[in-house]
């Protein structure tokens, strides 16, 4: 392997076992493999590893002398999950030191996202990692802040510093004054929105809104939902049950430059209306049961 200084340039040479006795600093290429669906493939280390039974990168690798680290990287995937990867994206590094019993780790990890999709064979884990298991980023994140010690060093640094872990501000909009008839639909999705970040809106799938904001004038109402909705990273709004207040919060969400899900239900009955429908600039997805809705959500936080 190349022997490199904290700069990342190469001033040597040594073998695994030198550079690990040593604890010279060297180069790791790992990746995350990630489904269609937003899930990251996250196998656990098997009995051959130092961190055996813990969560790990898709694939990770050293990187061999005169090799990159996205070469590293693809070569690693290759043979340890029997996928050929298309394109690599970086998405960043850290450096990785720990001392173990057996050996010093000083490692400079650049991580890589790759597309999987069944087309390309099945995933086949080599004897170095167990378990195929695909979790969602929000998943990881969860296991990252609380439950760390399953996580490898490694993945744990990936967590930290690699995935954004600020919480998500969420705008979600659905109809109070034009009708309360989807009122539990609408708990049901902030519940779930929940696992992604914090929900600002959560009165809206309050049951009882009405009394719960009564102490409140409508300008006072305008100018704290104003607020939010400036403030907030993401808007989703439930439009089945026609809103003014909901269409006008859309309408407020494109102009800030926010990112807008509209999830509307298909029934023969009801017809969304043109200016969302037709707007070029909003996310319109129709659904029929509430957990194809809470499947959208997924998909389309994963997509930002
Ligand atoms: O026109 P609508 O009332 O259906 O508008 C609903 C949308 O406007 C929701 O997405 C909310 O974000 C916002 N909104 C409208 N009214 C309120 C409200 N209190 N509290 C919070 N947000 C609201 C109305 C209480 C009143 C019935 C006593």
């Amino acid at each position: 392997m190349d022997i490199i200084d904290e700069d990342n340039q190469v001033v040597g040479k040594a073998t695994k076992t030198d550079a690990h006795r040593q604890g010279l600093k060297h180069r790791v290429g790992a990746v995350l493999l990630k489904r269609k669906d937003g899930r990251y493939l996250i196998p656990t280390a098997s009995e051959l590893k130092v961190e055996k039974g813990l969560l790990y990168h898709s694939a990770a690798g050293h990187v061999l002398s005169g090799e990159s680290y996205g070469d590293a990287a693809r070569r690693e995937l290759l043979e340890e999950t029997g996928v050929m990867a298309g394109q690599l994206k970086q998405m960043g590094y850290f450096w990785f030191q720990k001392d173990y019993p057996t050996r010093k780790e000083r490692e400079r990890f650049e991580i890589y996202k790759a597309a999987y999709s069944h087309e390309m064979g099945p995933v086949r884990l080599n004897e170095e990692q167990v378990n195929e298991t695909w979790l969602h980023e929000a998943e990881l994140k969860e296991i990252y802040n609380s439950r760390p010690e399953e996580l490898s060093g490694p993945l744990k640094m990936t967590c930290r510093s690699i995935l954004n872990n600020r919480k998500k501000r969420i705008y979600f909009a659905g109809s109070i004054r034009g009708g309360r008839g989807d009122a539990d639909l609408y708990a049901g999705l902030i519940e779930h929105l929940s696992h992604f970040g914090k929900v600002l809106t959560e009165h809206v799938g309050n049951s009882k809104v009405v009394e719960s904001e009564e102490g409140l004038s409508d300008q006072e109402i305008f100018n704290r939902d104003m607020d939010w909705l400036q403030s907030s990273d993401l808007v989703i709004a439930e439009v089945s049950t026609p809103s003014l207040g909901v269409g006008y919060e859309i309408g407020m969400a494109q102009a800030y430059g926010k990112k807008v899900l509209c999830l509307f239900r298909r029934e023969k009955e009801t017809v969304l209306s043109a200016m969302i429908a037709g707007n070029p600039n909003i996310k319109v997805q129709g659904y029929q049961t509430s957990q194809e809705a809470k499947e959208l959500i997924s998909a389309f936080l994963d997509s930002i």
